[in-house]
């Protein structure tokens, strides 16, 4: 009864153009089958790969890592440059980057991490909500994260110099974000634009990424503009925030993925009663405009026990 009020608002969509371009940002495909996987860390340390069915849903954990009970944070995306999704884990403040070897056999899936390169310097402890997301569109995934003292959002920029990983200095990106619990990004309404999902109270809650100032975005510098969760009120062409659905208290587990891969992404929560992990579909077709999804689509609890769903 409880969990039938998780609901994400299902209406019907204005007629407009469909979105152009595949899901895009961030690529999870652990298994190079083109189709993005779901990470997760299982109560007993393993890291684990459940590879993408192909329909709706994912398959069981394939443990490709033992020993990761130890990290405060983790999270997967490309900051090599390969292409191929590396696994980013905080411990004691230092962000390591374990590499994609570059190849995935179910036969051995432990050979799917090789190599190891620290990313940044230290400190990564005073920020919580780390989001990995590519800001600037350069095929790498860039950190954004609160800082956990002040509420403000900053975001770092991943390059490449020399065959090594570089962060920028922070950007920030906001202040009075001290009221989220749950964050995490894609460009839900296909503008070319992130878009920040959080968890407001019990709301899930929109805050579509605004143009940054031509200005600043000549150099390096995110695409998205700053935001200000307290006063939103930036000129903009594009909405700027929208309530997606109540009921999210009973989810202890948030997520975005393109679950029934086409090429929209999807949220995902987990269910705290059950441990059911459910999809709702993207049924935006309006470009820029506020997005809308499908009911509950349940997965499973398979992913009860497991934490950094990613
Ligand atoms: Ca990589
Ligand atoms: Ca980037
Ligand atoms: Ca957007
Ligand atoms: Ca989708």
């Amino acid at each position: 009864m409880a969990a039938a009020a998780l609901t994400a608002l299902a209406l019907a969509p204005a007629a407009s153009a469909a979105p152009d371009g595949p899901f895009s940002g961030r690529d999870r495909d652990f298994t190079l089958d083109a189709k993005e996987d779901l990470l997760s860390r299982k109560g007993n340390g393993q890291l684990a790969v459940s590879p993408h069915n192909g329909a709706t849903g994912y398959g069981l954990p394939v443990a490709i890592n033992n020993g990761w009970n130890n990290a405060h944070w983790l999270s997967a995306g490309d900051v090599t440059g390969d292409a191929k999704p590396d696994v980013l884990a905080e411990v004691n403040g230092i962000i390591t980057a374990h590499k994609h070897s570059g190849a995935y056999s179910a036969a051995s899936p432990f050979g799917t991490l090789n190599g190891t390169e620290q990313y940044g310097g230290w400190g990564w402890n005073f920020f919580d909500l780390k989001v990995l997301y590519d800001e600037d569109g350069n095929g790498l995934v860039d950190v954004t994260a609160r800082e956990t003292a002040t509420g403000k959002m900053f975001v770092w920029l991943t390059g490449i110099e020399n065959g090594k990983i570089v962060v920028s200095p922070a950007f920030e990106m906001g202040s009075g974000w001290g009221v989220i619990d749950q964050l995490d990004i894609a460009d839900v309404n296909f503008d070319g634009l992130s878009d920040w999902v959080v968890r407001q109270g019990t709301e899930l809650v929109a805050y579509y990424g605004q143009p940054a100032p031509a200005a600043k975005s000549a150099g390096l510098a995110p695409k998205r503009a700053a935001t200000n969760a307290a006063t939103p009120g930036v000129a903009a062409a594009a909405p700027l925030t929208q309530v997606l659905s109540g009921g999210w208290d009973l989810a202890n587990a948030f997520e975005i993925k393109d679950v029934n891969l086409d090429d929209k992404p999807d949220l995902l929560g987990r269910l705290a009663s059950n441990g059911q992990l459910v999809a709702f579909h993207n049924t935006t077709t309006e470009v820029g405009g506020e997005t809308w999804y499908s009911g509950q689509n349940p997965l499973g609890t398979t992913w009860a026990g497991d934490s950094f769903l990613s």
